[in-house]
């Protein structure tokens, strides 16, 4: 809105001119979707206690109990923030956002949907597997075929290091990019098992992937980058920001000792949403790197189930996903945490690097 309300007015006001440039609105979409959250947080957490949105506490696995009752599905706050901050900090005539926004929200609405049969109707399973993975799949399937019948947008891949390896998937595209935004958004579900463990990434990944989004948007920085250039990919850098804010907020009061878990509306939306951005960018395979934990996290529970079935019962790990297997092996919770956040960071500047390593 304000960008549409104040850009007009700069021939009267030269000072607005400065909403032009997407560097500014994304650095106050983040201010603003930090606020949104660090103030509105307290009467959120409120809410959802009334709602008795209290979190169920499993019998098995690591000691957990002592967070019984913590209310869950703090991750509304930050759709709200994320959404609030970027209508008004974007150009909204600009379908990257909205697709964007349809991705997030989308995601958003399945984690929320299992959150209420979980939480607010109590049936511990929540919704089936197989009805998440279908409303996931219908979700991520409408944006990246709306991508792809793009004319501007290339189905050929990137393939960090290698500048002049980069393969036409074609239509192959579509269901790679399905388990980009799919993988993506489950991974940061299964890493969301303790206090700001998947926030922390989270925030890294959305400002690393600004980075790469604004370049990918700038003729002059793709070309001399030599990444793949998309005219008007660059608002989506917006977003990025208003994501790094409101997760900077949740992380407020998610911070160990949590007073909030953002629930599957939160992780499935911030996963989906980071997948789809990494797709807008055609850095893709750099995901892997930039979402290194949430990768971590996943293979660790492939591995172990895999590993279960084929000797019968046996274990690789003490618990899956990785940051049981250290919690049971008794380093304190803040530590596991601090330390999964060195790592983010640690991969999302290596991720940054092989703009030059190619
Ligand atoms: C998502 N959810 C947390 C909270 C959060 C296949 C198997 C690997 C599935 C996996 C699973 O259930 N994943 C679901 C992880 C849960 O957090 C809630 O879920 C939301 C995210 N979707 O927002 O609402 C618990 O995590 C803790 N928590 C915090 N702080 C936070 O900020 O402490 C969450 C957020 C919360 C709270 O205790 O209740 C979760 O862990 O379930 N299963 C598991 O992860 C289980 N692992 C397991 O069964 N491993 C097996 C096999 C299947 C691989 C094995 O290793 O043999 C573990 N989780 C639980 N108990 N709860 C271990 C057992």
């Amino acid at each position: 809105m304000i960008y549409h309300l104040l850009y007009p007015l700069a021939s009267q006001i030269g000072a607005f001119n400065v909403f032009r440039y997407i560097t500014f609105r994304s650095i106050y979409a983040l201010l603003t979707a930090l606020v949104l959250t660090i103030v509105f947080g307290p009467a959120m957490i409120r809410w959802l206690t009334k709602l008795k949105c209290g979190q169920y506490i499993r019998e098995d696995g690591p000691q957990h109990q002592c967070k019984q009752g913590t209310p869950t599905m703090g991750g509304l706050l930050v759709g709200l923030a994320v959404v609030g901050s970027t209508l008004l900090w974007a150009d909204l005539r600009n379908h990257y956002i909205w697709l964007a926004l349809f991705v997030f929200t989308g995601f958003g609405a399945v984690g929320f949907a299992d959150d209420y049969i979980k939480v607010v109707k109590k049936r511990n399973k929540g919704l089936s597997a197989r009805a998440k993975f279908l409303a996931q799949l219908f979700v991520a399937g409408a944006a990246v075929t709306a991508l792809i019948f793009e004319p501007v947008y290339s189905t050929k891949l990137s393939v960090p290091f290698f500048k002049y390896f980069v393969p036409d998937l074609g239509w192959f595209y579509l269901p790679f990019a399905l388990v980009v935004l799919i993988g993506s958004s489950n991974g940061v579900n299964l890493t969301d098992g303790l206090d700001g463990l998947a926030i922390g990434p989270t925030v890294v990944a959305a400002a690393t992937f600004a980075i790469f989004v604004y370049a990918a948007g700038h003729a002059g920085i793709a070309d001399y980058l030599n990444i793949a250039h998309l005219p008007g990919v660059g608002e989506v850098t917006i977003i990025c920001g208003a994501l790094v804010g409101a997760g900077l907020g949740f992380l407020w009061y998610n911070a160990y000792p949590a007073q909030v878990f953002m629930g599957d509306v939160g992780s499935l939306s911030m996963g989906g949403l980071l997948g789809f951005i990494s797709v807008l960018c055609k850095q893709e395979l750099l995901l892997v790197l930039v979402g290194g934990v949430f990768v971590f996290e996943t293979l660790s529970v492939i591995l172990q189930v895999g590993y279960f079935k084929v000797t019968g019962g046996k274990r690789i790990f003490r618990m899956a996903p990785l940051h049981h297997h250290f919690e049971m092996k008794g380093v304190p919770e803040s530590k596991i945490i601090i330390r999964f956040w060195i790592l983010s960071i640690l991969m999302a500047l290596m991720a940054l690097s092989t703009l030059k390593l190619r």
